[in-house]
């Protein structure tokens, strides 16, 4: 925490911090995995830049180089003796005067490492998970900056994520302003239409997912597919071969069934199961080509 390491019952801020209150936070979500040569985190260079976008957008200083984070976080994960680690790396508005006006607050930095398995379930990442559209829709770009992975834009997330859970489901498909397909709660979303990959523009309110840029890469580099960037339908789900999500929490999971409907013969197909075994073997560093994706904790 702001530079030092600080004991997991002692990482604590106080009740009057602005981000808690106003929701002034940005984020990462990042994952170390256990590779045949140690733990190696995924991407990093490409998570510490975003992190670094999303405070830009909301006029945040990150008192530190993107270096300095990169090095603090492989620092945390070393000390910690993680093997396979979820990464948070928190930029957030301190504690110092309450008010909109962010102004008098610090920015500080946190890293938390910790353990953390399958974000939909062992079985979900196996079989499928059920999936329903949300009645909440994914915030426009013109009401928030949704290229911003900040805190306070979770909470809409939150009520699609409550919602689905209560319908019996296990996550949301959010549906931007005019209708279409964009995200899951915490995911990007694809379908295979025709044997095609789609999956909405970054022009869209979507998170540019990084796990969602690496699948779209090893999709046209690995399995020579066509991927398609546009807008999804609502329908489009229904009759899609095909559909998944990805994230660094959720990974690679297929979707069997959306809003009750069968996708395909309710099993995952050939493309998910494709590019989901090959992002597994890239993770874990059985991928040669693509240990440049890797970074080494020691
Ligand atoms: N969309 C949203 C809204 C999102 O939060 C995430 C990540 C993604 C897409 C996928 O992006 P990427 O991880 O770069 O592939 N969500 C993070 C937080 C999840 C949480 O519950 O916390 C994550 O997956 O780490």
């Amino acid at each position: 925490m702001d530079g030092k390491l600080v004991d997991w019952k002692e990482a604590k801020v106080h009740v009057l911090t602005h981000g808690l209150h106003y929701g002034s936070a940005v984020f990462e979500g990042i994952r170390c995995y256990s590779t045949l040569k140690g733990p190696a985190v995924f991407r990093l260079k490409e998570h510490v830049k975003r992190l670094f976008e999303s405070a830009k957008i909301y006029f945040m200083d990150i008192p530190y180089s993107q270096e300095q984070i990169g090095r603090a976080i492989i620092e945390t994960l070393k000390v910690n003796k993680m093997k396979a680690a979820y990464i948070r790396p928190l930029v957030y508005r301190g504690y110092k005067e309450m008010g909109l006006n962010p102004k008098g607050c610090p920015v500080d930095v946190a890293i938390a490492v910790w353990p953390w398995g399958t974000y939909l379930g062992e079985d979900g990442v196996k079989n499928g998970i059920r999936a329903a559209v949300s009645s909440w829709r994914r915030i426009p770009s013109d009401c928030l900056p949704m290229k911003s992975k900040a805190g306070g834009q979770y909470i809409g997330s939150q009520l699609a994520k409550l919602e689905a859970l209560a319908g019996g489901y296990d996550e949301a498909v959010m549906l931007d302003m005019q209708g279409y397909a964009v995200e899951g709660s915490a995911e990007n979303v694809f379908i295979v239409e025709n044997g095609k990959i789609i999956t909405p523009s970054l022009g869209s309110c979507a998170l540019p997912g990084i796990t969602r840029r690496s699948v779209i890469e090893l999709a046209k580099e690995e399995f020579k597919y066509e991927v398609v960037e546009r807008q999804i339908a609502r329908d489009e789900l229904y009759i899609a071969e095909e559909m998944f999500f990805t994230g660094t929490a959720a990974e690679v999971v297929p979707v069997r069934s959306i809003d009750g409907r069968d996708v395909g013969d309710g099993k995952p197909g050939p493309v998910t199961r494709n590019l989901q075994k090959k992002f597994f073997d890239v993770v874990n560093g059985r991928e040669k080509k693509y240990l440049k994706w890797l970074s080494p904790v020691r």
